[in-house]
């Protein structure tokens, strides 16, 4: 695959969609025309996908369940819109990827990191993000943003111990391979925030003219 392949990640409220936006200027500003999407969804029927796992049911969901649909999205997510575009040469840029599930899934409902493992290896094989970036906020904050947006999902309808699980599962796994995650405080105000986005925005330019 000779494309470039990154993704933003970071708990509920952290500006994901908002600083997408912003670094995806930046990349087109510099003559790179990413391709955007999203997890879970990306394609019409990962969308679908997203719809079960963000609506509230009355039958409560199982965490294998809720696991398993999180990857089915991705593989099709993969199949359709990722591999190919890395294929054609696009620098691709996903909201959220594999890492929401090892906090979300794995820090967040407590299922086995090794389970979700094999289900990386199993969907993805040995395609992982060459560069990901994690926009960090304490969990009070990025809720708080979350409830002046919109009304809360099903995740962002979760407990306080829950997000602190996914917030802490995020900078366990950045801390472990520097050398891919760039952690930016987004607690700041915006202008502050995207200006401490220009170290990645120029290592992903890097990436590109490689
Ligand atoms: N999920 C996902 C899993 O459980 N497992 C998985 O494997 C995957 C892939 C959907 C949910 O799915 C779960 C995690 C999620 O709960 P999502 O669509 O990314 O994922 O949902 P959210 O994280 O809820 O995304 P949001 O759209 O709510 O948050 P963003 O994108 O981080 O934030 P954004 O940009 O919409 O900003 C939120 C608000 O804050 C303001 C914005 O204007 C906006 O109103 N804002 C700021 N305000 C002040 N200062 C700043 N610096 C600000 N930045 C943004």
């Amino acid at each position: 695959m000779s494309g470039v392949f990154v993704t933003l990640e970071g708990p509920e409220g952290a500006g994901k969609s908002t600083n997408l936006a912003y670094i995806a200027d930046a990349l087109r500003a510099a003559g790179c025309e990413p391709v955007l999407t999203r997890e879970p969804g990306g394609t019409p029927i990962a969308e679908q996908v997203r719809g079960v796992l963000l609506a509230h049911h009355e039958e409560p969901m199982a965490d294998d369940a809720e696991l398993l649909l999180v990857f089915a999205a991705r593989a099709q997510h993969l199949d359709r819109v990722i591999r190919p575009a890395l294929a054609a040469g696009r620098v691709v840029i996903s909201d959220r990827f594999t890492d929401a599930t090892y906090a979300y899934q794995g820090g967040g409902r407590g299922i086995d990191q090794t389970r979700i493992a094999e289900l990386e290896q199993w969907t993805q094989g040995d395609l992982r993000p060459d560069l990901t970036l994690i926009l960090d906020v304490p969990v009070e904050v990025g809720m708080q943003r979350a409830r002046a947006r919109s009304a809360l999902d099903r995740f962002e309808s979760e407990q306080q111990t829950f997000f602190e699980a996914v917030r802490s599962s995020y900078l366990t796994r950045a801390a472990m391979a520097p050398e891919r995650y760039v952690v930016v405080d987004a607690s700041t105000d915006l202008a502050q925030v995207q200006q401490s986005l220009q170290p990645f925005i120029d290592q992903l330019l890097e990436c590109w003219r490689a």
